[in-house]
């Protein structure tokens, strides 16, 4: 397989030149097992395993491969015993909140844990059904924001929608100029107007809670049921939880696709600046607020709340943008805590 279809491209073959000097060969990680990672190279798949210093334990979690990564491969080794080197400069990361051991738990200190690098289209999946949220959007909007990926929502499940119309306008007015695709992915082809934002070599990933159809979407891109799809009645709404192994896929049509990476809560790992580009309706308010950093609680001329009172910004999203910045703050300060702490 040609490296330009696994994504590999100009930035990188620059940053590998060094590497390449040094008898490595680029790789792709496709999935990761307990201390080896299955790789896509030029010439196959192969396992390998990372070097020492990776499991280090000083060494931070965001400093291991994880899937998605293009890395540097040593070659020339025995066959069966091939090592990452290095991993190449990411375009952009999902990560999110270690759970580590027990013991550093009770520190209470952040840490950051990558689950994919590299991915250039989210495909955030809402159900028409009972999971339909305005805010649970906005959440996944923050959480895609900073990621590197460029969002797409697919509005999943519209048989189940008695009023499409009024709800794609709900949804409309809270993305901003994010493409929205309603679809019914079981029952038609219509998971393929997808491969509208997929092209050689396109990373995505597939985001979204259980049982709205992340598998079902992938099946009919690639044309057979490699995902385990979990029958759920209509009536009940939500699926069991399945977990599927996270690993990119190759699509017949191009591009590389990856199911639910996993992230269990919906928490953007996050600073407050990025949390806020993803909310541009109320930084563009905030600015017209009478102090610069005005947190719109209980300040005086606050443009934000007077937009509230007078209908021009929805109640609701300002909650949830406000629940995300405490959540944000938190974070913010358990890694200062982490830091000092090293
Ligand atoms: N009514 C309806 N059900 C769907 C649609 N797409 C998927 N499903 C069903 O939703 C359930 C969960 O799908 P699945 O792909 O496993 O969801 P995942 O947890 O997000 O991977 C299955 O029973 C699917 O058949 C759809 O467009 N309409
Ligand atoms: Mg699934
Ligand atoms: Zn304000």
């Amino acid at each position: 397989m040609e490296l330009i279809q696994l994504g590999w491209n100009k930035t990188l073959e620059k940053s590998f030149k060094m590497y390449r000097t040094q008898g490595c060969e680029p790789a792709r990680v496709f999935s990761e097992k307990k201390k080896t990672y299955s790789l896509y190279t030029a010439d196959g798949e192969i396992d390998a395993a990372a070097r020492g210093i990776m499991w280090h334990k000083n060494t931070d979690k965001h400093d291991r491969p994880a899937v998605g990564d293009w890395v540097a491969l040593e070659t020339g080794k025995e066959e069966g015993n091939k090592i990452i080197r290095a991993i190449l400069p990411r375009k952009g990361v999902f990560s999110r909140k270690s759970t580590g051991s027990r013991k550093r738990l009770k520190t209470a200190a952040a840490e950051e844990q990558v689950i994919a690098a590299n991915v250039d289209v989210a495909l955030i999946v809402i159900g028409m059904d009972r999971d339909f949220n305005l805010r649970r959007i906005e959440r996944y909007l923050a959480l895609v924001q900073g990621s590197g990926a460029s969002p797409v929502i697919i509005l999943n499940k519209t048989d189940l929608c008695p009023d499409l119309g009024s709800r794609l306008k709900e949804v409309t007015a809270v993305v901003n100029d994010v493409p929205v695709i309603p679809m019914m992915a079981r029952d038609n082809k219509q998971a393929e107007t997808v491969y509208q934002f997929i092209g050689p070599g396109t990373t995505i990933a597939m985001l979204g809670s259980s049982g709205v159809g992340k598998s079902t979407i992938i099946n009919q891109l690639l044309g057979y049921g490699r995902q385990e799809v979990k029958e759920i009645s209509d009536r009940m709404g939500k699926g069991q939880h399945t977990t599927s192994r996270r690993e990119l896929i190759i699509l017949p049509g191009g591009g590389l696709i990856m199911d639910n990476p996993g992230m269990r809560e919906v928490q953007p790992w996050t600073d407050e600046d990025t949390l806020t580009a993803s909310f541009p309706d109320i930084e563009a308010l905030a600015m017209k607020c009478q102090f610069t950093n005005c947190q719109h609680e209980t300040e005086p001329h606050c443009a934000v709340k007077l937009a509230v009172e007078t209908d021009a910004l929805d109640r609701d999203r300002l909650e949830n943008y406000r629940r995300m910045r405490g959540e944000t703050q938190n974070l913010t300060q358990q890694r200062k805590e982490s830091s000092w702490k090293k």
